[in-house]
């Protein structure tokens, strides 16, 4: 096995012995040969500068040449390597140091530092890319002012654009080039530097800020691509506003500017005033786009956005604090989201995501705390728990202290560290000290890694009127933490009376209880509630108050009970996915014991009640109607999982759903029927969700009523909602009709590559044996390209990530073929390639023989010779 490189510790962290103050970058644009002059004004930091010995640090970076205050420094005076440039001998004042370098920017497919995307120059440089482009200080808590001067051919490039304000720009004379310069008064940190140059279309808006300043909107695709758009520009407008009004935060520089580019290996990047997205999350119309594109775009959008301020304006002072900004700026993306649509809605698909995503992560090899304390590789801590736990945590905090006392810490850490590259300690003191809250047990969230399990279990004394709550909470052992402390947790609750509504109680000991807030402290706790006039059905969590798993002892008849009256809707969902895993399981449980699985009749009755409760937004309705993936299931159980008696038994619950529910499905699908003009809004998604459930659920019974139902659905639909909806439903269900359905889509989209990539996800997500083969085809096909990261987590992304019975074919055929493809990818775009490797961090959770596939699989990666940091990094921390 290779050796990796030492390890970056948050407990070694120094601060930098030299700064930068101002930046200029002189860049002249050439697609194989881009010439880079940079002057910095450096300044001693720290007693380690005396020693007078600079390094700057690059990433298969090119030198032409140094100079030291104006003077070239002979080949003697420094030292140069592909990643390294060290000066010795530097003055112990303020110096300038001019370095050019030279780029090949065609040649770069890790899409990081200066890279080309459709013709177009763009630069990716979070976490560390900027290295990638000039030998630098390239670390988060080194703030610059940047100016940025571009030089392109006018016909290649007439679009230059970088951070901040625009300046000078003009022609060449005598020439075919032109130049613009942009200037960004704020210091930043290099990481949140960005340049675009190319032939671009764009849309332009203006937004009045909240002291009446005029702030000038663009957005910038491909040529052709405008009208996709509006909807990304209406989701920015929003944003500012938003922000101006639930946090107070204003925007800054005179221009906002939004790129949309076909190749980028994330979602998007906050670059200070010119963010550069993905342009799956900036693009969408009717035809093209779906109600979740349409959610996503403005989710995506209010996040880059808001990160002006968790972010850009107070940065972070290394990357092991990575979740000040991207925790933070997450949860407030999620309120805002929120705040538009369905809150209820938002937070049920919150956290179904934090469970599909996170909670796997925080029980497998790959588990850290939010704040790391130790890492290889920056690229492979962009995870689901430094961004949704991470959220999760600062929403337990405004629990905790409440809307006005977390709003007042938000406003003192504002206030107090604008312009600094702060640390989690530096945002907790900010509430501690606005609030008087003592906090220390608090952040224990932020440090140890792991789901903490909380087991409930109640108990009603009639005579004496009293209800008492035991919770115990544990958190299990993870990679490098064994023995954990107990957290300080907020349960939101309530106490249901038999008539539905919540009981009062007259006192309460054995926990601290603030209105429907108890404060979980110690690993167990024995709640005593007095005066409680009846026995309670306890509703716990409610509105998921904490990222935990939750064990209840509760009876099938409560849970119905409850999926019938809680007033907290997310708590009413979660009953009815409580039935319904539990079904899950136990039905797991007899197909793989030879048995046939029975379905409870309290879920159908709970499936039946929320379906046709009208009071019920539709949204809501479909989401209580989807539920448990495989996924969950096989995470709930937790052990020698087998993905085929899962599949099986899921199957055969949404058979019995079907026949239970009987024609109900197909008189409400019908009423659902003909909405009119399609609006993006979350009503009509929301009434386009249920009728897209609601097919889902027919189809399940095999009926040939449904399937032509499903089929003429595709074929009439008159927005991409309704025909992918009907489209995946095909495909999920591996009918024989799926193909022809499958061959049109491509057809009518074949010169739409983002489109296609739903094509691509859906041929990749048949749960059939052909499934595989059909893959390694499609590899060759002319819409698929391994060189953009889109196209790669379309096809093999959600075949390793979703599909759970054909990755996990019992012959080891899928964990081959992912080992495979990984290690080709490796050598092209380390990034994207350590993220599908991701797929097997719940390997050991598997059954015997397919544990040991998986393992032979990891471990033919790991004996690869010249594997990048990255997957040497996932593959050797998922075998450990
Ligand atoms: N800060 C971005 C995420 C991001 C991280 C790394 C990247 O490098 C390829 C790109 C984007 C965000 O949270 O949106
Ligand atoms: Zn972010």
């Amino acid at each position: 096995m290779k050796t990796a490189t030492a390890p970056i510790r948050l407990r070694d962290y120094r601060a930098p012995a030299f700064t930068i103050d101002t930046v200029l970058l002189d860049f002249k644009l050439d697609p194989v040969a881009t010439h880079l002059t940079a002057t910095l004004s450096i300044r001693p930091n720290s007693a380690e500068a005396v020693l007078g010995r600079l390094e700057l640090v690059g990433d298969e970076t090119v030198l032409k040449s140094v100079s030291l205050d104006g003077a070239l420094l002979a080949p003697g005076r420094y030292h140069a390597t592909p990643s390294l440039l060290v000066i010795e001998d530097v003055p112990d004042t303020v110096f300038t140091l001019t370095i050019e370098t030279i780029i090949d920017p065609s040649a770069n497919t890790k899409l990081m530092g200066l890279y080309r995307t459709s013709g177009n120059y763009c630069t990716q440089c979070e976490a560390e890319g900027f290295r990638r482009i000039t030998y630098f200080l390239d670390r988060p808590d080194v703030l610059a002012v940047y100016t940025t001067r571009i030089e392109a051919r006018k016909s290649e490039a007439p679009i230059l654009l970088a951070n901040g304000n625009p300046g000078e720009s003009g022609d060449i004379p005598g020439t075919d080039r032109h130049f613009a310069v942009w200037h960004d008064p704020f210091p930043k940190p290099s990481y949140l530097f960005a340049m675009v140059a190319g032939d671009l279309g764009v849309i332009t808006d203006s937004f009045t800020t909240m002291s009446g300043r005029e702030v000038e909107l663009r957005i910038y695709c491909e040529h052709g691509k405008e009208g996709r758009c509006t909807y990304a520009m209406d989701a920015l407008k929003r944003s500012m506003r938003w922000d101006e009004t639930a946090f107070g935060r204003e925007y800054d520089l005179d221009i906002f500017i939004i790129v949309a580019v076909s190749d980028f290996n994330m979602g998007a990047m906050e670059n200070k005033g010119l963010n550069v997205f993905n342009d799956k999350y900036v693009l969408a119309d009717p035809d093209t786009a779906t109600d979740a594109d349409y959610a996503n775009v403005e989710g995506v959008i209010a996040h880059e956005y808001f990160h002006n301020w968790t972010g850009n304006r107070i940065t972070c002072r290394d990357w092991f604090q990575l979740c000040l900004k991207e925790g933070l700026t997450v949860f407030r993306d999620q309120e805002f989201s929120s705040d538009m649509r369905s809150r209820p809605v938002k937070r049920i698909a919150d956290v179904r995501t934090l469970q599909a995503r996170q909670f796997p992560e925080d029980g497998g090899p790959l588990a850290h705390p939010v704040r790391p304390e130790i890492y290889h590789e920056i690229s492979n801590f962009y995870t689901p728990t430094v961004y949704e736990k991470g959220a999760e945590v600062v929403r337990m905090l405004k629990t905790i202290l409440g809307p006005d006392g977390f709003r007042a810490g938000m406003d003192l850490y504002f206030d107090r560290h604008d312009g600094d590259a702060a640390t989690i300690e530096d945002f907790l003191a900010a509430f501690a000290d606005a609030t008087g809250a003592d906090l220390e047990q608090f952040a224990l969230w932020y440090a140890q890694a792991g789901t903490p399990q909380i087991v409930a279990k109640g108990q009603y004394d009639a005579n004496a009127r009293v209800y008492k709550l035991t919770l115990a909470q544990s958190v299990p052992s993870t990679p490098g933490q064994l023995v954990k402390k107990p957290m300080h947790t907020p349960i939101r609750f309530g106490l249901i009376g038999p008539n539905g509504a919540d009981i009062a109680f007259d006192e309460v000991s054995g926990a601290r209880v603030e209105g429907d807030v108890l404060h979980l402290t110690e690993a167990s706790q024995t709640v005593v509630f007095g005066g409680v006039g009846a026995r309670p059905v306890p509703s716990l969590l409610r509105g998921f108050s904490a990222p935990v798993r939750l064990a209840i002892d509760i009876s099938a008849e409560d849970l119905l009970f409850q999926a019938r009256t809680d007033s907290d809707p997310f708590n009413r969902w979660q009953a009815v996915q409580t039935l319904a895993m539990r079904n899950l399981v136990t039905g797991s449980g007899d197909v793989a014991a030879g048995r046939s699985p029975t379905v409870e009749p309290a879920l159908v009755a709970a499936l039946e009640g929320i379906l046709s409760d009208e009071t019920l937004e539709p949204a809501f309705r479909a989401q209580t109607l989807q539920m448990p993936s495989e996924a969950d299931v096989a995470r709930e159980i937790g052990h020698d999982v087998d993905p085929d008696a899962i599949a099986a038994a899921r199957k055969r619950l949404r058979l019995a759903v079907c026949e239970g529910l009987g024609n109900t499905l197909f008189v409400r699908y019908g009423l659902l029927s003909g909405g009119g003009q399609f609006t993006p809004d979350a009503r009509s998604a929301g009434r386009r969700a249920l009728r897209n459930t609601l097919l889902d659920l027919m189809v399940a019974g095999g009926s040939r009523a449904a399937i032509t139902a499903a089929l003429d659905h595709f074929e009439t639909a008159d927005n991409m909602t309704d025909r992918l909806g009907a489209l995946s439903t095909l495909a999920h269900a591996a009918l024989p009709e799926r193909q022809r359905a499958l061959d049109a889509f491509h057809d009518r989209y074949r010169d739409d590559p983002l489109v296609l990539d739903k094509w691509l996800t859906l041929e990749a997500s048949v749960p059939a044996d052909e499934t595989l083969d059909r893959i390694k085809l499609l590899l060759h096909h002319p819409s698929f390209a391994i060189g953009n990261p889109n196209r790669v987590r379309a096809l093999v992304g959600s075949f390793a990530g979703a599909n759970q019975t054909q990755f996990n074919r019992p012959d080891g055929a899928g964990y081959d073929f992912l080992a495979d493809f990984v290690l080709d990818l490796d050598r092209r775009n380390p990034q994207t390639a350590a993220r599908l490797l991701v797929s097997f961090r719940s390997w050991r959770a598997l059954e015997a023989g397919r544990r040991a596939r998986a393992e032979n699989a990891l471990k033919r990666i790991a004996a690869r010779d010249g594997l990048s940091p990255d997957t040497l990094d996932i593959v050797t921390r998922t075998l450990a």
